[in-house]
């Protein structure tokens, strides 16, 4: 197989020595470790389907990768199985200005989709984090989400069409980038969020958004969870222009200061902090001002030169990597109901506590859309004993237990808890139907 392989990529892009795979065989967050009988880099399209073709015949299973930045063990693989990285796709073509549309390869990076984006004089309405390694081909493959989804929605809604490899190798090729296309099922839709389960993504046509160059962030300290959580749903509801809203807490900002050697960004100690970025075609402060008027946040820091965004940015944004200094995290990325959105912050950590007194419970992520980030470090990384308390309380709540992360590996077990037998069997029924080998992350989902 490895030859046959070798024949469609080159002997450069098949890596078999475990020195060379290990990077493409750990997760980000070094919880799920897994193994490759080879990781294969294909260039094109073309080549992809080759290699499915080929992994196919030999009857070898495949996991499909992007910037292996996931963080729910989607695309980690086993010793048996061949990790297809996507990254050579990484071609930006026909930019259309006049319609605020482009197609990216699936390798394309989000920092470079947004590059490409402004260049056109747009915006890519989806961002997050991992930005500068996570790949278009992967953020569809999650439906990722981000820090603006309030604004601008999901990555399903940014996309027009997709090229895919399917499982038997057949090409599907939709890129005209049509507004309205009623024509059938509308297959993007669903391979996106479909975990590499059903297809592989090799490159989409994305409609970009207007760019809002003025811009402007504030940082919120309040005296506790329940008036921050308010104040990002009035905000949502009395700022047009609000592009984020972001809440952490009081030890994960130590984390954060301590780990990244940060000066904190008040004097005084405060319990939970909302990040807020506004952003219009004209200076959208002063809107912004008069709506933190009347929030009753205990202090606030405005910056409106990028500099100084950024510094305020950093301390929502590095709570992943200052959380990975201290052990491999558990990662729930969970949303809740409005209304049960701030209850849920002291019942989780009760819930973890009951299960793991030692555990530490780590919570931030995007308020405005009740999606937390539930991170709890201090457990052995095969124990699933928190993750069943976290996912048993949030299913309970009438949340979800995947918000933006996707299933992967490491939710199967309870995917139960937030579809009904009917939606499952629904589901399984276009997994056997599109691959009844089983060739495509096999692992993940089921
Ligand atoms: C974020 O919002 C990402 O920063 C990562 O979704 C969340 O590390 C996490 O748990
Ligand atoms: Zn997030």
């Amino acid at each position: 197989m490895v030859e046959a392989l070798t024949a469609v990529v080159g002997a450069r892009h098949v890596l078999v020595d475990p020195e060379l795979t290990g990077a493409y065989t750990t997760d980000w967050t070094g919880r799920f470790r897994g193994a490759a009988a080879a990781v294969v880099r294909p260039a094109d399209t073309d080549e992809v389907a080759a290699v499915v073709r080929t992994c196919a015949a030999h009857g070898t299973s495949i996991v499909v990768q992007g910037g292996n930045t996931g963080l729910v063990g989607g695309a980690v693989s086993a010793a048996d199985q061949v990790v297809v990285n996507l990254q050579r796709l990484d071609a930006v073509t026909d930019v259309d200005p006049s319609t605020g549309q482009l197609t990216a390869g699936a390798g394309v990076t989000i920092a470079r989709l947004h590059d490409a984006a402004r260049d056109a004089g747009w915006d890519y309405g989806v961002d997050f984090g991992a930005r500068d390694s996570a790949t278009v081909g992967g953020s569809i493959a999650t439906n990722a989400g981000g820090i603006r989804l309030l604004r601008h929605g999901d990555t399903r809604r940014q996309l027009l069409g997709v090229e895919a490899v399917m499982a038997d190798g057949s090409v599907i090729s939709h890129l005209s980038g049509l507004e309205k296309d009623n024509t059938g099922y509308h297959l993007a839709g669903l391979l996106c969020g479909s975990e590499g389960t059903l297809g592989i993504v090799t490159a989409a046509r994305l409609r970009l958004v207007a760019g809002t160059d003025e811009r402007v962030v504030a940082l919120l300290a309040f005296a506790d969870v329940t008036t921050a959580v308010e104040a990002a749903w009035t905000l949502r509801h009395d700022l047009p222009t609000l592009d984020a809203a972001e809440l952490f807490l009081a030890d994960g900002l130590d984390l954060v200061c301590r780990s990244l050697d940060l000066r904190r960004p008040f004097p005084e100690h405060h319990a939970a902090y909302l990040l807020v970025e506004a952003a219009g075609t004209s200076d959208p402060t002063a809107e912004l001002a008069a709506a933190i008027d009347r929030l009753g946040a205990a202090d606030v820091a405005v910056a409106t030169d990028a500099r100084r965004r950024a510094e305020l940015w950093r301390y929502r944004e590095a709570h992943t990597e200052a959380i990975n200094t201290v052990g491999a995290p558990h990662k729930l990325d969970v949303t809740l109901p409005a209304p049960v959105l701030a209850a849920f912050f002291d019942e989780v950590v009760e819930a973890v506590r009951t299960v793991a007194p030692d555990a530490r419970t780590w919570l931030f992520g995007h308020a405005a859309d009740g999606n937390i980030h539930v991170n709890i470090t201090g457990v052995d990384p095969a124990d699933e004993t928190v993750d069943d308390a976290v996912l048993q309380l949030v299913a309970a709540r009438g949340g979800s237990i995947s918000a933006e992360h996707g299933i992967g590996t490491a939710k199967r077990r309870w995917l139960h808890l937030a579809r009904s037998p009917a939606e499952l069997a629904a589901m399984r029924a276009i997994k056997q139907a599109l691959d009844p080998s089983d060739l495509l992350n096999p692992a993940v989902l089921f």
